[in-house]
């Protein structure tokens, strides 16, 4: 039977010691019977409730109205009462929550003794690590770092550097076109780019002289693959303009990035050559870091490496950013390309480009 608040006839001290003991049997026997979260709180509710819990019953049935006499001994016993209950009812709560912590805890238990996830620590793609190596070396020597979109405009790509409208110097460039680009001028349709120098005309647009900025990134062509071809590969290309630069200036600059790159020891020497935006033009061979020069399978006997293309900037370039203070009578410059992959490929001793874009680990592994 649940508890229930009685009247009270007798306010005896006995009497009211026999009443109060009931009610703590009661409530401590209704403690003991709850088992979950929600009969918790409807036993709090019952007992402690403002309106019309027990306690504000006991307090309206014994207190309220106790004759004057009792009043005094009623009320003692009753405010007694609100901190026994009080402390039973919490203790019944913190008794069940308690027991689901642990259940809880059991619940989530843990094997610290099996082994873990293996992680493997990723490593830098051999082909970034060599462009950042590349672009650290003209870093140092003041130059700034330039990027721009792999989408550009025949103006940017082709025009401004001095490959007019079917120029033959285009067909070298195996160029792929974006479709439906029909109706635009010639100029501003769109294609990807052959190479990163659309980005140094930017950067003259963008900055008047005097400028030093390498250019790092990503081209297309449309070349089949091989072992030594990809329809996607990286350059990095270098510009320098200011008043007075000379053939010398760009001697000594790729010699000493030659040097830097693949050891003190090996030396340059200049070809001639020809290119669209450079005027003279040069390949830049290096000795063969393999053999030293005395020549070997890598360097086909030669005791050369090609690594490298650039000469001093054509003025018909300079033409297209006179407005921003490129003055052809004023100021001349230099410029340089070299394939990302090509160099990887030497530095390391790589015989198919192909190994770069396929992504299997056993070869990537061995870079980190
Ligand atoms: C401007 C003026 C001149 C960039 C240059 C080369 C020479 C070159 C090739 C190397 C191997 C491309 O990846 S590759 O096939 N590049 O030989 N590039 S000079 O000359 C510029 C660029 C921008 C405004």
């Amino acid at each position: 039977m649940a508890y229930t608040v009685p009247k009270l006839e007798d306010y005896s001290p006995a009497a009211l010691d026999k009443a109060v003991a009931e009610l703590l049997a009661g409530l401590r026997q209704e403690a003991a019977a709850i088992s979950s979260e929600g009969e918790s709180k409807a036993f709090r509710d019952r007992w402690m409730a403002r309106k019309n819990g027990i306690l504000t019953q006991v307090n309206d049935l014994w207190l309220k109205a106790a004759p004057g006499p009792a009043k005094r001994e009623v009320g003692t016993r009753v405010n007694n009462l609100k901190t026994d209950v009080e402390q039973i009812v919490d203790d019944a709560q913190g008794r069940l929550s308690g027991s689901a912590s642990q259940a809880r805890l059991e619940s989530e238990r843990i094997d610290i003794t099996l082994p873990g996830i293996h992680r493997p620590l990723g490593a830098e793609h051999p082909v970034i690590r060599t462009m950042n190596e590349i672009v650290n070396v003209f870093r140092a020597m003041g130059y700034s770092v330039a990027e721009g979109p792999e989408i550009e405009t025949d103006y940017f790509n082709f025009e401004a550097l001095n490959f007019p409208p079917n120029h033959p110097a285009r067909d070298t460039q195996d160029t792929l076109f974006v479709a439906g680009q029909e109706k635009k001028q010639q100029r501003d349709r769109l294609l990807l780019r052959t190479h990163t120098s659309p980005v140094q005309i930017h950067a003259m647009e963008q900055q008047p002289p005097p400028i030093r900025v390498v250019v790092p990134g990503k081209v297309h062509r449309a070349d089949t693959a091989d072992a030594t071809h990809s329809p996607i590969f990286h350059q990095v290309e270098g510009l320098a303009v200011d008043t007075n630069i000379t053939f010398c200036d760009l001697k000594g600059t790729l010699d000493h990035a030659m040097k830097a790159l693949f050891g003190s020891d090996v030396n340059t020497r200049f070809f001639p050559s020809f290119f669209p935006f450079t005027e003279p033009s040069a390949d830049v061979s290096v000795t063969c870091f393999k053999c030293g020069g005395k020549g070997c399978r890598l360097c086909k006997n030669s005791g050369w490496i090609e690594l490298l293309g650039c000469g001093m900037v054509d003025p018909a370039v300079f033409k297209f950013v006179e407005n921003n203070g490129y003055k052809a009578d004023k100021i001349s410059g230099f410029a340089f390309g070299m394939g990302v992959e090509r160099i990887a490929m030497l530095k390391y001793g790589i015989d198919d480009i192909q190994l770069f874009f396929q992504g299997d680990m056993r070869f990537l592994e061995q870079f980190v």
